[in-house]
């Protein structure tokens, strides 16, 4: 069983306060990996940005359409998300993981239509060789715009397709895909089933937010669950968690 979780950013960070990382979050999903990562095969962990990514693009405007060629942006931004990459390998390392970074702007473009390209090779050699790969959110090189911001939902699509992963899980601040009553909608299989009460989170985040995240999710060959932090050892344990999306 190989497995894909992102740690979103709203997990792993207080978002409200620049350069901040969320130590209690953090390490309690540190922990809930150590407890679980002998269990399953493979597992590829990949971050969000939170108040170390965004606020440092948003200076530079800088988003995965609107790019920069301004170095020391690249360098800002970049910088930041290793600081960030650096304190989640740091907690993971503390639960005995056997974690190691992967930088996305090491590895991954986008063409002059954006479309992202990601090599995955070297995640699927550590992995066979018993490591656990951390990637996260980062400025990667884009065709005609400098660079742009890859956000951790697509890497987990392009991981999750690159690795032959057997299940994926987006680990976020919300316990699940909400109904117009705050319940936890269990299961969603298409996207109209869900339309009426995502259409407006469409309209106000422009990197995607939950309805961007479903429609990656039902496109991708595996099932992949939105759950939230307390969540996160049940779902590598294999348990139903949150929302699936099939
Ligand atoms: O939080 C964004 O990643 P996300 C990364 O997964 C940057 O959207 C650099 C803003």
């Amino acid at each position: 069983m190989t497995v894909v979780l992102k740690l979103g950013g709203s997990v792993v960070t207080e978002k409200d306060r620049k350069e901040t990382v969320d130590g209690e979050s953090l390490d309690a999903a540190a922990a809930a990996i150590g407890d679980a990562v002998n269990d399953v095969d493979g597992l590829v962990v990949v971050h969000g940005g939170g108040s170390f990514g965004h606020p440092n693009a948003a200076a530079y405007g800088v988003s995965t359409t609107e790019g920069t060629h301004d170095t020391e942006g690249v360098l800002a931004i970049h910088g930041a998300m290793k600081t960030l990459n650096t304190f989640v390998l740091r907690r993971l390392r503390e639960h005995d993981v056997p974690a190691v970074p992967v930088h996305p702007l090491s590895a991954a473009s986008r063409d002059t239509g954006g479309e992202l390209t990601l090599p995955v090779q070297q995640v699927r050699t550590l992995l066979g060789e018993g490591f656990v790969p951390v990637l996260h959110g980062d400025v990667i090189a884009h065709a005609g715009e400098g660079v742009t911001v890859v956000s951790g939902d697509e890497l987990v699509v392009e991981l999750a397709q690159g690795v032959d992963a057997d299940r994926v899980g987006l680990c976020s601040a919300v316990p699940g895909v909400l109904d117009e009553n705050d319940d936890v909608i269990p299961r969603i299989d298409a996207y109209e089933d869900v339309a009426n009460v995502l259409g407006a989170s469409d309209a106000t985040d422009v990197t995607g937010g939950m309805a961007g995240k479903v429609r990656a999710l039902l496109d991708l060959d595996v099932e992949a669950s939105i759950f939230d932090l307390g969540s996160v050892g049940p779902f590598l344990a294999g348990e139903p968690v949150g929302t699936t999306i099939d």
